[in-house]
This record gives C-alpha cells, structure tokens and sequence, in this order.
C-alpha cells in the first residue's frame, strides 16, 4: 500500500492514464472515483494473495460463511480509505491533482441492497469478521434494483427504482469461470441401482448463477480474505435462446431470459409481511443452491472428501430466507455425493446455524406445500423427509407429544414452517438480544425449547463502531482519541476509560462543541433540501428507521401535538426548544404506515408555519433516510427514540449507533434497550412504557380497553378528536385508518396505554437538557459505554458459541 502522498499520486495517475487514456482535466467526477477505486482493488488484492499464501502456510481456519437475502452496505470508499489507513494521504495527494476527495465520495452509489436492521447487520457482520480474522464470507444476491429510493411529494410516499448499477459498481468483480447452474420446475425420476435410489431432475429450467465478489477489508487488516459473494441470475446460454429464435419460437426465448433475469432483478421493500409470492421463493432458493454449490465445490478441491465438512465450514443463516440451506445441503450430499441420509443429516446440522430476527407472526415465513413441490420438486421431497423422522422422533422421546406435534412440525396445514425447519435442521438457534432471546424460548418456540433446550441462545446484536462512529463522526472521534488514545477503535471496551473525563469542565465542553458542530451540519443540509432551518441549540429529538405500527412512530408524533397544542393555549406551557427529526421508508403496500409518514408532514407543515412556535418547536421529514443519510444524522442526535411496543422489537441497532455517538435513549424496555440501560445505569437513560411481562399479559387476557384512555385522559382525547377532524388537513378522511386502530380497533400496540409515561419522561428528558452540564456528562457516559455494542463483540461471541471458529487477531491478541 502507499506509504506517501507522492507514490499515491503516481500510481493513481498511471492507473487513471492506463484505464481512462485522456487527460484529467477532461475526466468527469466518475472517472475519477471510478480510477482510485480500481486502484485500491488492485492493491488489495495483491495484499489478499501476499496473506493468502501466508496463511496457506498455518492450519487452514474454518471457512465461515453467512447467507443473508440483504446486506445494507451503503458506501464504501471513505470507510476503507480509513482502514487501510491512508485517507489523510489520499485526501492530500488528490487535493495537490485539484481533485475534492469529498466529491469523489459522493459519486459511490449507496448499495442498498437491504430493507433495515436485518441487512444492515450483515454489512456490519462481515466488517468484524475481516477485522477479528475470522475467515468468513457474505453470501447473497446482486439485486439489480436495491431498495427503493423515498420521494415525498405532498406529504405522500413515492418509490423510484434505486438504479445503483446505472453507472457500473467498481468494487465489484464479475467471475463468470465460477458460475453455477441452478434448476427449477421440472420432475424427479426415481431409479433403484443396486438398492441404492438414485434420483434424477428432468425437465427442469435451467438457472445460470453468476457472482460478483466484493473484497471486505477491515480496520488494519491483516488478513485480507474476506469476500462479499453476490450472485446474478442469467440465461444459461445464448445459444438457447437463439435455437428457440431460430425456430421461431419467439416470445418463449425472451420470456425464458425474463423470467431468469427478473430473479435478480429486484430486492424485496417488504419487512413485515410475508406474502408468498413465487419469486420470492425462487430467489431463496437461488442464492442458496448457487452458494452452497461453490463451497461444496471448493470444499471438495481442497479436501477431497466431504466426511470432515462441517469441522471446515460453518454456514450461518440470516433469519429464515436462506433456511433451503437445509434440504440443499442434504440434497447436495446424498444426491451428488452419494451419501446416506444419517451421515448426511449430521453434518448438514453440524454446520447449519440460524438466527431469528422478529417474532412478529406476520414476519414468519410459510410457504404452499404446492409452490414448493412444483418450483423445488426435489427439495420438497428432502423436506417431506425430515418432517416425517422428525416426528417419528419426537413421538419415541416424548410420551404425551401431541401438544408439540401441533407446533414444531415443517409441514402444518398445507404448508411449509420455515422457522421450524431452521430450527430442526440447525445446531443453533439464537435470538438478537437477551429479551427477545427469553421470548423466543418461553413463548414463540416454547415447544421446540422443550426438545431442543440445547440449541438456543442469545447473541446480542452489534454494530460497526468503526463505520458509526470513526468513520461518521470524524470530530468526536478526533477528541475521543486525543483524550484515551487510538486503542477503541481496534478494542471498543477502551472507551470506558472515557469515565475518567466525567468530572473535566473542558473536556465537556469540547464535547458540547462537537455535538453543536455536528447538528450544525446537519441543519445546513436540512436547510438546503427542505429550507427549514433547525436552530442546533434546540435539542434534536430524532426518530430514525423504517415505518412500522409496533415501532411507534405515532405515539411521537403525539407527543408532538400535544406540546404543540399546549404551547398554543400557553406559550411558557413548555420550557426549551425543540427540533423533532422523523425519518424512514414504508413498504410501498403498508397503507398504514404510509399514512404516518404523511401525518408527520402535515404536522410538520402546520407547526412550521406557526410563526409563534418560531422560537419553540421545529418538526421534519427527512426523505430517504439511508446508509449514508443515517451517517450524517446520528451524530447530531441529542435524544434517540427508540419507543417500540415492548416485546416486538428484537434488538434494535440504531439505539447503539445513536448510542455510540452521545445520544440519550428515549425508549422502551425493549429489544437492546433493556441491555443499553443495564450498561449506563437508570439515571442515564430515559425509560417508560409497559414491560414486555405487562404487553404480553394483556394481549393474553385482553383486559386493555384502550376507549377508557381516551375518556381520561383530555390531552390524549383532544388529540384523537384532531386526528379525526379536519384540524390538519381538509379531508379529514385521510387519517381515519389510523383513528380506527386505535379505538375501534383497541390500539394493538398500547400507544394511547403508554402516552402519559411518555410524556412524563420526555419532560424528564428536557429538563435535563436545559442543564447542559448534566446532560453532557450523560453523553459521555453513554459513549464510555458502548463498546460492548460494537459487532466485535458480537462476532467473537459467534465465532467462539456457535461458529467455532478461530479469530486469528484475538488469539494474537491474547498470548
Ligand atoms: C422479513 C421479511 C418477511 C417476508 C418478506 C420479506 C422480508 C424481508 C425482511 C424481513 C426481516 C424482518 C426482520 C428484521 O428485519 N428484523 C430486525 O432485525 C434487526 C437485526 O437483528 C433487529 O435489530 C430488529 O429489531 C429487527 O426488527
């Protein structure tokens, strides 16, 4: 790598000389950017051969391998130039060629190849397993179309295709030599040689699955071999389709290569609902066969054998989209490979790990009896299979089973129970967070805990403090490091010795002036998109992810209207003044939560045109909240709103993100809140609401009338009677669904039960924050501890409870 400016500048203008062949001047931004990302490539990969003979040369590690449907990348130029650890030199030796790094950063498309946490988290998985030196590698699919970009016209959701590939996506590397057929359709004739069964796919339509490789390089890696593997659905020949133009047979050639290519074509925008739908499934099951088909292959060419398997490759699977894991593998070895079923489902459960993500039951994959057999004949006869040992099993261990026989079956009614077969097919089941983890075992899957007590456990989730924090927050990072030294990045329990400054007037002072600097930021950008103007001593109460009813977005807005309609009956009602930051994309069919987002709009609208609330109240939307967006916002964050219903939010991981970079929790005991608390202690954290106890006792003796909150309560009631008037919009229509859950239908998620408890403690809140002193101490503390949110963590606790895998860097670490 370069180690000065000058060899940085003379490679790059080589390299932009040998792949552009004009001059720079004449070169636009892209061929620019385009240029130091080819080079970086090139230079990692002659780093990654360099260690990939080194560590050819020690006992091959374990090959660990996650499979996920998304993985929420975003950008990745600016990040890596930070983990190479050559950003300064970049950034100067461009500056010297007249070439704005920044801009160069801006022209990277923010791969958004995933819906929220669950894709995000995989992005940063694969980070700390780069860093931490496990050998692990993403598995998923190069979605055409990432998740759609957000455009509010009138208050109301848009959805423009997310065309990130428009001008080619340099990082990647197309490598057609290790493409895979995959099949689909067809019939399986059954043939008996020599009392062995042998079973043959005719018929089938033919997949071919080619994968780009995206190189994954940490922070002061030295163990450059990771790889993002993400696989694009093509034609298998053009010779087919050209036979069957030739024939004449026109539209059946092009809707052959469309109906191929539509299995790439576009990522799914839904993240609560499971509908179904046969694409879907054919994309679950492409990616896993054309996977698995490679480490099987690669397996076999460096091992000969697949006896040993599961002792070199762990796959994990990412919620249940990539649960075909299963019956592949089985299919792959008793089929290909000529093994029996025993030997063949001990392995494939050896190497088989899953985690849940939700317990939401709309969530929980089911997929026809009928859809599987026609599209995956093979596999459906492999799961047809397990379910029926399965219960032969369970009907010899258990004497009176018939209770866990109506629940932990694969096939039920007609249908196939993805968790289920995870969960029987895998050695390891976890959840997100303690919380969720209990719930999990004592409620969603009580059964399967009964008979499988040994395969659960809990792994908290984590996120990539080098991206969220380093990487996000260049200011505070800077005096986090002039302060306890550069050790958090690589080991982020060092931050606790942050603790040591609680009581240094300039040091918190320094940190005020950052987080101003940083909301200062941001209200330049919000100004220049919205021209709305948030004053950065207002504290910025933010709300950030996707729109769902359980994670309350509406109780916030509430909150909003009544301070609103307080201020306006008497404006010093409210000490303080307030910027409420919303943001977050709604599945494009989830009527409900897309009339939230236009709810917050119209509020928005009125309270900002109030001339008198000027000084008092700031409210707005920020469209198309990203990656990259998410970057630039959780820095400026005074106060996180993380106000789900407690029990449905697994873990969360925009609290720690939020966490990490100063934010207070307004929150729930729910998912990673109640672990966020735990670690900063109550008094530096804002809790209220029902407990996760208290939610599921009464959605289980229905005794919550949520009528009797709005008879007693003239606040909450004055609200709703807004909601269902024309006081923010002239159709007062528009808001009539969301009215109607909450009354008519008894407010699923206990937002008017917890309104009062939230306002108490928002006002707790904004007290504090009127004492800078105190509330700045409380930032530091939560910065001081929120190592144990870093995915190192996360990941070394993977790698040891259920990967076993090593991390090479721990080990060198600890000796
Ligand atoms: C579910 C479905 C259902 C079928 C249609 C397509 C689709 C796509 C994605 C999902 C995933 C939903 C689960 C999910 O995103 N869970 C989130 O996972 C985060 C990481 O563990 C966790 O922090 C969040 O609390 C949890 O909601």
């Amino acid at each position: 790598m370069f180690s000065d400016k000058n060899s940085f500048k003379d490679a790059y203008l080589e390299k932009y000389a040998e792949i552009k062949g004009k001059s720079i001047e004449e070169g636009t931004l892209w061929d620019k950017y385009h240029t130091l990302v080819v080079l970086l490539k090139e230079e990692i990969s002659l780093c990654r051969a360099f260690t990939n003979y080194t560590a050819d040369q020690k006992q091959p590690a374990k090959q660990v391998y996650y499979f996920s449907m998304e993985f929420l990348i975003g950008k990745l130029l600016n990040n890596y130039l930070i983990n190479i650890g050559i950003q300064t030199i970049v950034h100067e030796g461009l500056a010297e060629l007249n070439i704005d790094l920044q801009e160069l950063i801006a022209q990277e498309s923010d791969a958004g190849l995933g819906n929220g946490g669950l894709g995000r988290l995989a992005a940063c998985f694969l980070d700390s397993m780069a860093f931490l030196g496990v050998v692990g590698h993403g598995n998923g699919i190069r979605y055409k179309y990432g998740l759609f970009e957000q455009k509010i016209v009138n208050g109301h959701q848009t959805e423009i295709a997310d065309h990130w590939l428009k001008n080619g996506y340099p990082w990647e590397t197309r490598k057609p030599d290790k493409a895979i057929v995959v099949k689909f359709k067809g019939n399986i004739r059954v043939e008996r040689v020599q009392g062995r069964l042998i079973f043959h796919h005719e018929n089938y339509e033919p997949v071919l699955a080619v994968p780009y490789d995206i190189p994954i390089f940490s922070y002061e890696n030295p163990f450059l071999i990771n790889n993002l593997r993400l696989w694009s659905a093509e034609p298998l020949s053009s010779e087919l389709d050209l036979a069957l133009f030739n024939q004449g047979n026109f539209t059946q050639a092009l809707s052959y290569k469309s109906e191929v290519e539509a299995i790439s074509y576009i990522l799914y925008p839904e993240d609560s609902n499971h509908a179904g739908r046969e694409l879907r499934l054919k994309q679950e099951y492409f990616f896993v066969a054309a996977g698995l088909g490679a480490i099987v292959r690669s397996y076999k060419k460096r091992n000969g054998t697949l006896k040993d398997f599961s002792q070199g490759v762990a796959i994990h699977i990412n919620d249940t989209h990539p649960a075909l894991c299963i019956p592949e593998l089985m299919r792959i070895f008793i089929d290909e490979e000529g093994m029996d079923w025993e030997e063949s489902w001990n392995i494939t459960v050896d190497a088989i790990s899953y985690t849940n993500h939700t317990i939401m039951p709309e969530a929980l994959e089911k997929w026809p009896v009928s859809l599987l057999k026609n599209l995956l004949p093979r596999i459906y006869m492999i799961i047809e299979e397990i379910d029926r040992r399965f219960k032969e099993k369970l009907l010899r261990r258990f004497f009176n089973c018939e209770e866990l026989l109506r629940s932990t079956p694969v096939m039920r009614e007609g249908q196939i129970c993805m968790a289920n077969l995870a969960i029987i097919g895998s050695h390891s089941i976890n959840g997100v967070a303690r919380l969720h983890t209990e719930i999990l075992k004592q409620h969603v899957f009580k059964d399967f805990h009964r008979i499988f007590g040994y395969k659960f456990t809990n792994l908290t989730n984590g996120v990539n403090h080098r991206r969220f924090l380093l990487t996000a927050n260049p200011a505070l990072s800077e005096l986090v490091t002039e302060a306890i030294g550069p050790g958090w990045k690589t080991n982020a329990n060092e931050l606790k010795k942050l603790h040591n400054y609680q009581e240094d007037a300039s040091f918190l002072e320094q940190l005020g002036k950052v987080k101003y600097q940083n909301k200062q930021r941001l209200a330049l950008m919000i100004q220049e998109k919205q021209g709305i103007y948030l004053d950065p001593h207002s504290l910025y109460d933010v709300h950030v992810k996707r729109i769902h009813a359980y994670k309350r977005q509406l109780l916030n807005v509430f909150k909003v209207m009544d301070l609103y309609n307080r201020l306006q009956r008497d404006p010093e009602a409210v000490q303080g003044s307030y910027s409420f930051i919303f943001g977050g994309k709604a599945a494009p069919g989830y009527h409900y939560a897309k009339s939230i987002i236009k709810l917050i709009h119209d509020l928005a609208q009125k309270i900002n045109k109030d001339q008198r609330m000027k000084e008092k109240l700031r409210v707005v939307f920020l469209e198309n909240f990203n990656v990259s967006l998410a970057e630039r916002i959780y820095p400026a964050a005074d106060l996180s709103e993380q106000i789900s219903t407690a029990s449905k939010e697994a873990s969360g991981t925009g609290n720690m993100k939020f966490m990490m970079n100063g934010a207070l929790t307004l929150g729930t005991l729910d998912g990673a809140n109640v672990e966020i608390k735990e670690a900063v202690g109550d008094e530096h954290i804002f809790i209220f609401g029902l407990t996760a106890g208290e939610v599921i006792e009464y959605n289980r003796n229905r005794s919550y009338k949520s009528w009797d909150e709005y008879h007693t309560n003239p606040r909450l009631k004055k609200i709703l009677e807004q909601l269902n008037s024309n006081y923010l919009l002239e159709n007062a229509q528009e808001f009539r669904a969301i009215y109607d859950s909450l009354l008519l239908y008894n407010d699923e998620f206990y937002v008017l039960k917890d309104f009062e408890s939230y306002m108490r403690t928002f006002e707790e809140a904004s007290k504090i924050y009127l004492n800078q002193d105190m509330w700045l101490k409380s930032s530091l503390h939560n910065i001081a501890e929120s190592g144990v949110f870093s995915s190192d963590r996360t990941i070394r606790e993977y790698a040891h409870q259920v990967w076993r895998a090593r991390c090479r860097r721990i080990e060198e670490k600890e000796e």
